[in-house]
């Protein structure tokens, strides 16, 4: 199946247009048919000459139901641009274009109906000179009568190669449905419809609202019962849950999307500039129409090529504006960071990816004017906070050229979980560092240097705990796993026992080993060095010892004599705490060791000039007590 939109100033014959096309009404309201004008969205579908099924969302043309039209064109991949042969170009059909450049409409058709009134030939022309500059640019032009039925057989055949153009959407991807109608039906209970862009719902689907879960129980497509429906399509779904759906809200995948209500986008160039005149910001490149009706003088595109184009800037906007997407239409604050990037803080959160394209529209402007201001594209789903001077200025320019991928993303946000990048529209392509975690390379590589400086500084400050516990380094590092931790291990780093130690560099693995095993061993009596026998079985014969030295594993204190790095630092500290002067047998008792240990270290440490003997017996240290 296919869905088009349709598009274009009010009465210019849209919804004649598809009843001929269709036989089916899409004006279903009385008030609709008593006053000749649509006001809600159209339903009504047909089967092209190729057999192919294409369904249509007839929109309102009148300006004041502008959101109305957002929500049907939204969702639609293409569009009927309908422009009345009688009429020509007028204030909604450059406003309908603003909204479809906006949102980046790039297939569809131009028609222009009511031929039996006047020759189409100076609408074609006009309306092809401003679509030009447009996405729609090489959109073909046809000209046809919704009441003679003149051309509908050429526009039949040219929807037929429209829709064969199409490109095919991911039957794959995470379920948004805008809900464009949501009524109860007596027995059934709840029913919403809506154009399915991309992905798959089936009977028995859970989906995600606002509100809680839901559950599909029955699914029609064109007023078929099916049991699923892959997008592009048009459909109702009866739902099973608590929570009462709305128009406006979406039927999201659970997990899939971000509910976010701040955003950081880039403003796109339709009519961004907009403040600058009644009738907007240009399109890039309008040139003077030779001729054509009437146009008033507001939408003349001549004044508006006498002005030119200007390149967006969120400084040109009001500060409130509505943002629309899909059915969605919420107000949010704009705030400028920088050029075409700004910052928008939506009155409630809807669930978004980036690269999704918000419509800005000002609701306060008035009659004749364009009202669609920008196209928003959306860069980060969840920006950080701006407190520093001068941080909006740096966001922009970081955001400026930056294209939502996951390199970018993470780039931003240097660590998220796979699922956190799915929530934001972008399915992970490169490997985790660890469990489902993908990290910013630059930023890894960051981490694990500056893992190595904690294990060190903490080797430094406490010579008489034998490493790093893992949880006190996921806390120094801020890193929200400890298994992101365990994972910037790298050698010479090891963990063992749940803490890194700094294994010393370049050293052959069994020495390694012996040494970090060692290092356990110290760690409930730091200064009783191991004996000759257990240094054997360790295997640290004299030349692993030494190297193992070398390396800064060990600490030598005499021949055969070897502590931790750092245990002499420390044993002056606990020797500073004794009265001063103290015998050997003090220190022996207060350093908790073997005379075969005290009495070398406390020459080395005199080697140090860290205590200086007094006489025989006694000692005292040189560095005061920092206590
Ligand atoms: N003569 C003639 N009249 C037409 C043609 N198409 C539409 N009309 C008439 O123009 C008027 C408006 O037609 P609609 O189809 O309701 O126009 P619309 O674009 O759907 O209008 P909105 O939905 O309100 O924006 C009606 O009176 C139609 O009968 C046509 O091809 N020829
Ligand atoms: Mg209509």
């Amino acid at each position: 199946m296919h869905v088009v939109a349709t598009a274009g100033h009010v009465d210019h014959g849209k919804s004649t247009l598809v009843r001929a096309l269709t036989g089916m009404e899409p004006d279903r309201l009385e008030e609709e048919r008593r006053r000749g004008l649509t006001i809600e969205l159209g339903y009504a579908w047909t089967t092209l000459p190729s057999g192919e099924r294409l369904a249509f969302v007839d929109v309102p043309g009148h300006e004041r139901f502008l959101a109305t039209m957002l929500a049907g064109v939204g969702p639609a991949p293409a569009v009927m641009f309908v422009v009345a042969a009688d009429e020509g170009w007028m204030p909604q059909s450059e406003e309908h274009l603003v909204a479809l450049e906006a949102l980046g409409v790039r297939h569809g058709l131009l028609v222009v109906t009511r031929a039996d009134l006047a020759d189409p030939a100076p609408a074609v022309r006009q309306a092809r000179l401003r679509l030009a500059a447009s996405g729609l640019g090489e959109a073909p032009a046809l000209a046809v009568s919704g009441r003679t039925g003149q051309g509908l057989d050429e526009l039949r055949e040219a929807l037929d190669r429209l829709v064969a153009t199409l490109p095919a959407p991911d039957p794959g991807a995470p379920v948004r449905l805008w809900i464009d109608r949501a009524f109860s039906v007596r027995g059934s209970g709840t029913v919403v419809t809506g154009t399915l862009p991309a992905g798959t719902i089936a009977t028995g689907d859970e989906l995600a609202l606002p509100g809680g879960p839901v559950r599909v129980r029955a699914l029609e497509c064109l007023k078929e019962q099916v049991t699923s429906a892959t997008g592009v399509a048009r459909v109702a779904l009866n739902l099973r849950g608590r929570v009462v759906p709305e128009r406006g809200q979406a039927l999201v995948t659970p997990g899939a999307w971000t509910y976010t209500d701040l955003v950081d986008v880039r403003l796109s160039a339709a009519g961004a500039a907009g403040t600058a005149g009644a009738a907007g910001g240009g399109l890039p490149g309008a040139r003077p129409v030779p001729d054509g009706p009437p146009v008033p003088a507001d939408h003349d595109p001549r004044s508006r090529a006498a002005r030119g184009p200007s390149p967006p800037d969120g400084r040109d906007l009001p500060r409130r504006l509505t943002a629309h997407l899909g059915s969605a239409a919420v107000v949010c604050e704009v705030r400028p960071l920088g050029g075409e990037i700004v910052r928008l803080r939506l009155a409630a959160p809807l669930p978004l990816h980036v690269g999704d394209v918000l419509l800005l529209r000002d609701p306060g402007r008035d009659r004749g004017e364009v009202r669609v201001l920008a196209g928003a594209s959306v860069l980060d789903v969840r920006p950080p906070a701006l407190r520093r001077r001068g941080a909006a200025r740096d966001r922009a320019a970081l955001l400026a050229a930056a294209v939502p991928d996951e390199a970018f993303l993470l780039g931003t946000h240097r660590l998220l979980r796979a699922g956190d990048l799915l929530a934001m529209g972008c399915a992970p392509a490169g490997a985790p560092v660890c469990g489902d975690w993908h990290a910013d390379p630059a930023h890894w590589a960051r981490l694990g240097e500056r893992l190595a400086e904690e294990v060190r500084r903490h080797a430094a400050e406490h010579p008489l705990e034998p490493g790093l516990p893992l949880e006190a380094a996921r806390h120094e590092l801020g890193l929200p796993d400890r298994r992101l931790v365990a994972a910037l291990v790298r050698s010479p780093l090891a963990v063992t026992d749940g803490r890194i130690m700094s294994g010393p560099a370049g050293l052959p693995a069994p020495v390694a080993l012996a040494v970090r095993r060692l290092g356990a061993e110290l760690s409930a009596r730091p200064f009783l060095a191991p004996e000759a026998g257990r240094l054997a079985e360790l295997g640290l014969g004299p030349r692993e010892l030494a190297a193992a030295v070398r390396a800064g594993g060990l600490l030598r204190v005499a021949d055969g004599i070897v502590l931790l790095p750092g245990a002499d630092a420390r044993a002056v500290e606990l020797l500073a705490r004794l009265p001063q002067p103290f015998t050997v047998s003090q220190a022996r008792q207060a350093l908790n060791t073997s005379r075969r240990v005290a009495v070398p270290l406390l020459e080395h440490l005199d080697r140090k000039g860290l205590t200086e003997r007094m006489d025989e017996v006694h000692r005292r240290c040189r560095i005061p007590s920092p206590e």
